[in-house]
């Protein structure tokens, strides 16, 4: 079928939406008619190099739609069903989603590829056939898109996909990581580090659990504003050094540390964030890795001296360390019941057109929490 996606011919040049021609879906794989996708910032690091990838490709990695057609085999969904779609598969038999980790499905090894598990792609150029890389076998920034059906979680009929879209990359990974990779007891205090849309699920997440003091570090004061909305107790503005940035933590904590801190920032930042949110944990904290990193930095700056001496933990979380097929059901019942804000982090809607747009606003950095895609 034809439709029409945002094409990334490489680094930095401007996307081009244009004609495409769709493959029908094969046996597993699932074809889906776009709802909205957001504009995580892994989206942008594919685009500047920050994560290494071969072009041409169709980029978005975090949707929602309406099943179109189904392949053979298929027995998740029907065609009608509304799906969100995962920038994370789950074959659901290998070793890791047998014993709990779906994060760390033996699929995942093909996501970076630029094609699907059996090494083919189903996007070609409409004018001349040319083949098109996917994103993690699933290419959101398209009218249309064919995923297998280990990257999609089937929702209720009635679920707002505008808002859902979310759960399939960024809110996940933050909120997952303040209530998977940490188990956060009443009163236990946290130091977010970076206040886009991950560090707002994180947010919300301490909240929901009970946390203390959650303090929201960022260099953006507009973020510091919604990490204030979305339940922050105390913001600090990294303009300064990091070493100052971790003396008002200690402040604030009455010269302990928190006793946990999330990074969410990556890419080539490290150097000021890493710093920051190692020196923020306690005797004992833990240090939780959510951002991920250049592809070309080695290693981070953290005190080994420190690091043993005050028995401090660092740890990776990989897409909020969640169940997703549970997971997602289960903070869809909290965002129903009022208790998870999706609303007010989804601050710009653009349409497909108006993609280089969406990612000029991501570099920007203050412009948006999270930007969508709606179609
Ligand atoms: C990323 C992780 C690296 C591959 C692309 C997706 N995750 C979320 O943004
Ligand atoms: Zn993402």
């Amino acid at each position: 079928m034809r439709m029409k996606a945002a094409v990334a011919y490489g680094l930095r040049e401007p996307l081009v939406v244009e004609e495409l021609e769709l493959d029908a879906p094969k046996a597993d794989e699932v074809l889906i008619k776009m709802t909205a996708s957001g504009v995580c910032h892994s989206d942008v690091s594919c685009w500047t190099g920050a994560l290494p990838r071969d072009f041409p490709v169709v980029l978005g990695h975090e949707g929602a739609g309406v099943v179109e057609a189904i392949g053979e085999d298929v027995t998740s969904v029907e065609p009608g069903g509304q799906v969100v779609l995962t920038f994370l598969p789950s074959c659901g038999h290998c070793r890791w989603c047998h014993t709990g980790h779906p994060y760390m499905c033996d699929l995942g090894q093909y996501i970076r590829t630029g094609k699907m598990p059996d090494g083919t792609t189903r996007l070609h150029r409409a004018r001349d056939g040319l083949d098109i890389d996917n994103m993690v076998f699933i290419s959101t920034f398209a009218e249309y898109t064919v995923v297998p059906e280990a990257s999609i979680v089937p929702v209720a009929a009635h679920l707002p996909l505008d808002k859902l879209c979310l759960m399939g990359c960024g809110f996940t990974t933050g909120f997952g990581a303040a209530t998977n990779a940490i188990q956060i007891r009443p009163g236990e205090t946290v130091t977010i580090v970076g206040c886009g849309g991950l560090g707002l699920a994180a947010i919300q997440g301490c909240v929901l659990s009970g946390a203390g003091k959650i303090i929201a570090v960022d260099v953006h004061e507009e973020k510091l504003t919604m990490a204030k909305k979305m339940g922050a107790t105390h913001t600090i503005q990294h303009r300064q050094v990091a070493e100052e940035v971790v003396k008002e933590i200690m402040e604030i904590t009455w010269g302990l540390g928190t006793d946990y801190s999330i990074e969410l920032v990556g890419g080539d930042e490290i150097d000021q964030t890493v710093p920051v949110a190692f020196g923020a944990i306690r005797k004992g904290g833990t240090m939780l890795m959510v951002g991920v990193g250049h592809h070309e930095i080695k290693s981070m700056p953290i005190d080994p001296y420190t690091l043993t001496l005050w028995r401090k933990k660092v740890q990776g979380v990989l897409f909020g360390d969640a169940q997703f097929r549970a997971d997602i059901p289960r903070y869809i019942d909290l965002f129903e019941q009022g208790k998870i804000n999706l609303d007010d982090m989804i601050t710009k809607e653009y349409r497909l057109e108006q993609i280089n747009e969406a990612f000029d606003d991501v570099l920007a950095g203050n412009r948006v929490a999270r930007g969508i895609i709606r179609f």
